[in-house]
């Protein structure tokens, strides 16, 4: 080094200090990586034996008893120390094992733990024990690509974020030929257990594998994953076995310090509304979690836009003895009016600027917008159901795609039979925006669901926001309040007397915030007002102080939208992700050791502190009802929505309109914070986790 001139590029190459900052671990990342999860008390008897718990009851499905004979009398399962084994048992359980593991669907953060947690557990009972991680998802199983988890491998990704290990993919297995071809590859690989690590689908996708495997002696555990939060489970009587799936809290919270950071902004420039759509297919869990974490001035929950009804339009409609049906479930005209109020409702106290926060799949619970879905859903699958080229293939563009629908109203459509696409779908769909268009006819994902994430929600409904707000402000009703003080200030200073201005202008001239008369949109306008009450004549200027006041009340709506998904996806997990995970892969290989199958590893009490976590299986084929996908009925795992009645939307619903804060009062926005893995501040669940438990 001595040798080198101080200031040459080689010596700066060379200086420790470069390679240290430049390194592509930093110090955080070394934290993670050797950071070790707490385990479950349970885990640290040297065996455990699982209990059958027949007292929490679920009702089959007809189609789920007939497809899933062997697993669907599966009961939820309790694991247990397991001490007084036999000395046999024992010997079971430390017996050799190959497990197979594979993530399927989006990445979501805490999934390398479970696999850390997995082969840590495996390693524990037998050295000589394999791990195998298939590559790109279910792919991996179907071509036979995988790896064999190393120590090393498992080391460089604890605690940290993505499914970079293995990588993911969104395949379904759902022929008897792929069936077939995943067996064999578990059967020349020699497994015992294949873990399935995804949300509602994929774990559908293992309560299939169980079955098909069942008689192979291979065991099929699913583990439930999934930033959307929806894969929550209840027994019939209402007790909550999974709270949450994997990957929701960090999520969360990595939207939320986005979000609250915008809020910041938003009440620094005072100049934007911040539009932010949130990630969740359909379920609005996030965006509830992100309200609680910011308190956001506006956040939209798709489920209560389905339940909505327009009691005034039942009303009027009664009054004329008929039956209004348009009055169920909200509509984008209506919800763009919603916005607009509460933007009109700020303006007015002088707060043109905030920040709102619109659920990705809020189309889904539009009731114009579903139809769509399903009659378009139900029209490429039959297309591709009698046709060799499919839909996309043979209608590339947009336009060969609407002129294919033009020909059903046309009744020239396959099979003469979609009478489910008439003239007055035709008319309403071609008012949509064409981009709008084109997302509603792309090309649905493998499980044949929409794909929300590629639609611009959030410029949709602003379209319609922009539109309406403009009538408003022509008809002079969105306007922003002057501060009374502001206004008297400016009046004095060019010699004015603020009341008797206050009068001819304002029409609230005793409010602190003053709202300039609806009749005065303009600088005509205002001069014409000011020449009727004789402040100035007719070939007079309008005085700068009163073009000043004017110029304030005269709003621009200016917005920026921002999409949060990926982002947060790919967040590194939060100390509770870290140790919910861990301890699902542990969970995973005790249910194994234990001979269970066609059961998802859960914790129960993840509400509750850490010493009361419960590790359980729960029955996957019980989870089971049928849904519209790709246009026919399917069997898959029920999503779990936003409940109206649960406790955290319940108190949101009464906290909103603080939070709105269409008043004089400062705004209420809430700093989540980043996401951290350790320290005091850190929170230990999401928020309406802990709600849900009060
Ligand atoms: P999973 O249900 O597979 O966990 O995926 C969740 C999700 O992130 C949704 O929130 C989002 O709508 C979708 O994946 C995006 O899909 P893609 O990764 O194919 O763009």
């Amino acid at each position: 080094m001595e040798s080198l001139n101080c200031g040459s590029l080689e010596f700066l190459l060379n200086h420790p200090k470069t390679s240290h900052v430049t390194s592509d671990v930093n110090t955080e990342t070394i934290e993670r990586r050797s950071f070790s999860p707490k385990k479950i008390k349970i885990f640290s008897s040297k065996y455990t034996n699982i209990k059958n718990c027949p007292e929490y009851k679920f009702s089959n499905n007809k189609e789920a008893e007939k497809l899933l004979p062997d697993i669907i009398n599966n009961n939820v399962q309790k694991i247990i120390p397991g001490d007084e084994m036999s000395k046999s048992g024992k010997l079971a359980f430390k017996v050799r094992r190959n497990i197979g593991v594979f993530f399927s669907g989006g990445p979501a953060p805490g999934g390398h733990n479970v696999i850390a947690g997995l082969y840590d557990e495996v390693k524990k009972y037998n050295p000589d024990s394999k791990v195998f991680g298939f590559l790109s998802g279910p792919d991996g199983l179907l071509e036979s690509k995988y790896i064999e988890i190393t120590k090393s491998l498992v080391d460089a990704h604890r605690n940290m974020g993505g499914f970079s290990m293995i990588k993911t993919g969104r395949t379904k297995i759902d022929s008897k030929n792929k069936m077939d071809v995943s067996l064999k590859t578990c059967l020349d690989l020699e497994l015992d257990a294949l873990v399935v690590i995804g949300g509602d689908d994929s774990n559908t996708n293992a309560a299939f594998l169980a079955q098909r495997f069942k008689s192979a002696g291979i065991k099929v555990i699913g583990v439930p994953k999934t930033i959307d939060g929806d894969i929550q489970v209840k027994t019939d009587d209402k007790e909550t076995l999974c709270a949450v799936s994997f990957g929701f809290h960090t999520a969360a919270r990595a939207f939320s310090q986005n979000i609250s950071n915008l809020t910041t902004d938003a009440s620094s420039d005072v100049k934007y509304w911040h539009v932010c759509k949130v990630m969740g297919r359909v379920a609005s869990h996030l965006t509830l979690e992100c309200a609680f974490q910011t308190h956001a001035n506006l956040s939209f929950i798709g489920e209560e836009l389905a339940d909505y009804t327009d009691h005034q339009r039942i009303e009027e409609a009664k009054k004329k003895g008929k039956t209004d049906y348009n009055a169920y479930g909200m509509t984008l005209r209506h919800l763009s009016r919603l916005i607009c109020d509460i933007i009109v409702r700020r303006a007015a106290l002088g707060k043109n600027f905030g920040v709102m926060i619109i659920p990705e799949g809020i189309l889904e619970f539009i009731n114009e917008i579903q139809v769509f879905i399903i009659k378009l859903n139900t029209i490429i699958a039959e297309y591709n159901h009698i046709h060799d080229n499919d839909f996309h293939t043979s209608f590339p563009t947009l336009e060969s795609k609407l002129e294919y629908l033009r020909r059903l109203t046309r009744g020239m459509g396959d099979r003469d039979k979609f009478f489910i696409w008439n003239l007055r779908d035709d008319d309403l769909f071609n008012q949509l925006p064409p981009f709008f268009r084109e997302g509603l006819l792309m090309e649905r994902d493998t499980h044949g669901n929409f794909q929300f994430s590629l639609v611009k929600t959030e410029d949709i409904i602003m379209d319609m926001v922009k539109e309406y707000l403009s009538i408003l402000k022509e008809q002079g009703k969105y306007k922003i309040g002057i501060k009374r003080s502001y206004f008297n200030s400016i009046m004095e200073d060019s010699k004015f007397i603020p009341d008797k201005i206050a009068r001819i202008i304002f029409k609230n001239s005793e409010d602190r915030y003053l709202l300039v008369k609806e009749s005065i949109i303009s600088l005509k306008t205002l001069k014409q007002v000011l020449i009727n009450s004789e402040v100035i004549g007719q070939d007079d200027k309008v005085p700068e102080s009163l073009i000043q006041i004017f110029k304030k009340s005269n709003p621009k709506f200016k917005t920026q939208t921002h999409f949060y998904g990926y982002d947060g996806r790919g967040s590194d997990p939060t100390y509770f992700d870290c140790h919910y995970t861990y301890n699902l892969g542990i969970t995973a290989f005790h249910l194994i050791a234990n001979g269970a199958t066609g059961q998802m590893a859960a914790i129960k009490n993840l509400e509750k502190k850490f010493g009361k976590w419960e590790p359980i299986g729960i029955p996957i084929a019980k989870l089971m009802h049928l849904e519209e996908r790709k246009g026919k009925l399917e069997l898959v795992i029920e999503k779990s929505l936003v409940d109206l009645d649960s406790n955290s939307f319940r108190i949101f619903k009464a906290l909103r309109e603080e939070w709105m804060a269409a008043n004089e009062n400062l705004d209420r926005y809430r700093r989540p914070g980043p996401v951290r893995f350790a320290g005091s501040a850190e929170e230990d669940r999401p928020i309406t986790l802990m709600l849900n438990s009060i």
